[in-house]
């Protein structure tokens, strides 16, 4: 087991003994059961990317699309196959999904492109007014689909994401996701969940079955309408292996006049890995910092400074041309990346309006707040000042918090410590007030001890 887990990253051996059409439970709100959903919805096609994926879980993911899908919406399935170096994912492959009761395509990239121009060659060959992707270790569960294409045919311009429901990497159990959190991203660009916030629940009157407005999209899962994913420019091109495309398509959609959302009475299911099984040719950090560099000089204005100035190092890599994409841009007269932060997505890690954004330093002994790579819950540490950005970035934010990423300065006792915590948004323990005249008098009387002064860079 543990020599096969090596394979994909994940328990492959389990994987193996569980059936393609195995029984899955129905893990819907129970508001959802028994929704309507109109006669004459556009019919989609599957595209389904892989680079080495394993036959079981490639093979029980096509098998839950047939099987949990109304035929009268399903058009076909294309597998891509991103130049995977397996003997069964050649002729095997092609044989096997011969004799399924839906067309199943299997097409072939010339040589490894990565997922995102995987996804460009499926969609231009597929051919039903949808397009929904789906990643190669998924199982779509009952009722998945129509509640999709429901919100596709009322607006054209919604794109949509189903909750993402966890496949263990260990045991394949079969876990619900959670309706409560949505999509966002951290400084450093890693998309991550963060709970719905009350403004949301509140727009949708308390009621859970309704879809959830997110500001980005984990990336794999989701359905768009053709000629819609046409119009907004389908993916950046320009992007290899892994990694970017995700918030860079989901920064489009609202920059340019659409919606994204998660369509909570949509289930399906995803094997989520803690480590890449793959390769990733030219080197992991290169390739993802490059597609970040791409998506943050075209999307995100001056906001890209938070994620250069927290992940020193990136500015050097090098990011191909992007003039087509920021014409794009230009053409759609998408709005600006502080539109996005303030009518989209308010509680972002990225604050619309700060007063700084660099170290805090002891003047008099040349130490800096250092969140010393420590995780939520610890203490915020000091450290000599290095000037390269990374640990010892902070933002002094127009709410008065002063945050390292995603998290809080937060002091709850007299005299300390002052802890990192997850960011509140309510003042109270995080709230830091900042006086230039106290500060430089403060500075000019103690030469050492805790005395911080925020400097603006
Ligand atoms: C998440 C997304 C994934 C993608 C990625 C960011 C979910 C559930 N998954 O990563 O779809 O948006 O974030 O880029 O939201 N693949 C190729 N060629 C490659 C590399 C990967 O075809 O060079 C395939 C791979 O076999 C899989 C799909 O692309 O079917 C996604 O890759 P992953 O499963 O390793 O990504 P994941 O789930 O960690
Ligand atoms: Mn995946």
């Amino acid at each position: 087991m543990k020599e096969m887990f090596k394979i994909n990253q994940f328990n492959l051996m389990a994987s193996e003994m569980i059936a393609f059409n195995r029984t899955l439970p129905d893990v819907r709100l129970e508001g959802c059961k028994n929704k309507l959903y109109p006669d004459d919805l556009p019919r989609t096609s599957v595209v389904i990317v892989f680079h080495n994926e394993a036959w079981s879980t490639l093979l029980r993911t096509v098998r839950s699309v047939i099987d949990r899908s109304p035929k009268s919406l399903l058009e076909e399935v294309v597998l891509v196959d991103d130049a995977s170096e397996r003997d069964f994912l050649k002729r095997p492959l092609e044989q096997y999904v011969r004799r399924m009761e839906i067309p199943v395509r299997v097409v072939r990239m010339e040589q490894r492109s990565g997922l995102i121009r995987a996804r460009l060659k499926g969609a231009s060959l597929s051919t039903g007014q949808v397009i929904t992707f789906l990643d190669a270790h998924c199982e779509c569960t009952i009722g998945w689909l129509e509640p999709l294409l429901a919100r596709i045919k009322l607006d054209r311009k919604t794109v949509v994401c189903p909750i993402i429901d966890v496949i263990s990497d260990d045991t394949f159990e079969y876990m619900a996701g959670s309706d409560m959190t949505y999509g966002g991203f951290n400084w450093k660009l890693n998309f991550r969940w963060y709970p719905v916030p009350q403004r949301e629940m509140d727009r949708r009157k308390g009621d859970r079955t309704l879809p959830v407005r997110t500001p980005t999209m984990a990336g794999g899962l989701f359905s768009i309408d053709r000629d819609y994913f046409q119009e907004i420019g389908t993916y950046d091109a320009g992007m290899d292996i892994w990694g970017g495309e995700n918030l860079e398509i989901s920064f489009r959609i609202w920059q340019c006049g659409g919606t994204l959302e998660i369509v909570t009475c949509s289930h399906v299911g995803h094997v989520f890995r803690k480590a890449t099984p793959y390769t990733f040719p030219g080197g992991t950090g290169q390739i993802i910092n490059k597609n970040n560099r791409r998506l943050a000089e075209v999307w995100m204005d001056q906001f890209k400074n938070f994620f250069y100035i927290i992940s020193p190092g990136v500015t050097k890599v090098d990011y191909g041309d992007i003039t087509s994409r920021s014409s794009l841009r230009q053409k759609l007269q998408c709005k600006p990346f502080s539109w996005y932060l303030e009518n989209v997505y308010p509680d972002s890690q990225i604050p619309r309006h700060y007063y700084s954004l660099g170290e805090i330093r002891n003047v008099e002994t040349n130490q800096c707040l250092d969140n010393m790579a420590r995780k939520e819950n610890e203490k915020v540490g000091i450290f000599n000042c290095h000037g390269m950005g990374g640990n010892q970035v902070f933002s002094y934010t127009a709410n008065k918090e002063i945050r390292t990423d995603d998290l809080c300065l937060d002091v709850s006792k007299l005299n300390g410590p002052v802890m990192m915590l997850k960011c509140h948004h309510l003042k109270g323990n995080q709230l830091w007030d900042y006086d230039p005249m106290v500060c430089l008098f403060l500075c000019l009387l103690f030469d050492s001890g805790l005395f911080l002064c925020l400097l603006s860079l």
